[in-house]
């Protein structure tokens, strides 16, 4: 599975406050952690922090480019955000992310070939998020189709149904994972999906549990990537366990040791 390391964002205080500092060894030092860690690209995310959103962006951005090669998701709402973070970025870059309503979905379409970027879309409509599988599904293949038609590859868009919290949205769980397994029949070469795996836990206890045992659920689904917390040892050890048993890895002695070299 990819990775994505989750955080360089400012919903963390420690780089809330380093983004306001213009502290870029704090900064390093998270991504340094998250690669160490094994994750394959790190997500970059501005979020409340004070001053000009695009500013901050873009010296997150060249502050992380000073300190690793690693792909970055780029985590914005707001497109002249988006533009500033992807073209600092350089190729190979996720758009995170883009609604399923056509005119903003062609605009980011737009966006992800003039910078060779992939492009995250949200199941979510004009109508919000869907309640159910099936109208989660039918947003994923309505961005499907628009791609297609702009000539971007399936392959290269990101699927992500929305995680909700457990405590928030339970019942919603099952559908998340029953969007996981039909996404993939939309079309051949089928695009990938993604969670934001962490949303799940959101204002428990047992967080690492739940995302753990959340994460194995959507492997089995056939999840791509997921937007994680890297540095949490026992969460990656659960992604190679699932993965070996998934016959997705191959089974070697000692998977669990090596489980940080080998994806
Ligand atoms: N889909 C996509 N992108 C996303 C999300 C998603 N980006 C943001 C988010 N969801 C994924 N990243 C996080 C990062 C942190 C947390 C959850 C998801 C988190 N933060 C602590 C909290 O809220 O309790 C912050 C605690 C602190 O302040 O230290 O849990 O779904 N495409």
């Amino acid at each position: 599975m990819l990775v994505i390391g989750e955080r360089i964002n400012g919903m963390f205080a420690e780089v809330r406050r380093a983004i306001e500092a213009r502290d870029a060894e704090t900064i390093q030092r998270i991504a340094r952690m998250q690669q160490d860690a094994g994750a394959n690209v790190l997500d970059v995310c501005v979020g409340t922090a004070a001053g000009d959103a695009g500013d901050s962006m873009e010296w997150l951005v060249s502050v992380i480019r000073r300190t690793t090669d690693l792909p970055l998701c780029i985590d914005t709402t707001r497109p002249e955000v988006m533009e500033r973070g992807v073209r600092a970025a350089g190729p190979g870059t996720i758009i995170n992310s883009a609604k399923a309503d056509p005119a903003v979905l062609s605009m980011y379409l737009q966006m992800a070939q003039r910078f060779s970027a992939r492009l995250i879309v949200l199941c979510i409509g004009a109508g919000g998020i869907p309640r159910d599988a099936a109208g989660r599904v039918e947003l994923a293949a309505l961005a499907v189709t628009a791609a297609l038609e702009a000539g971007f590859s399936a392959r290269n868009l990101f699927v992500d149904p929305v995680v909700m919290p457990v405590n928030v949205a339970q019942q919603q769980l099952p559908d998340i994972l029953d969007t996981i397994r039909q996404v993939r029949l939309i079309a051949d070469p089928a695009p990938q999906t993604v969670i934001g795996l962490s949303n799940v836990s959101q204002g428990t206890k047992q967080r690492s549990l739940l995302n753990r045992v959340f994460l194995a659920l959507a492997l089995e689904a056939g999840l791509d990537a997921a937007i994680m917390d890297a540095t949490d040892r026992e969460l990656m050890h659960t992604a190679a366990a699932a993965e070996v048993l998934l016959n997705r890895r191959l089974y070697c002695e000692g998977f669990l040791d090596a489980s940080r070299h080998l994806r």
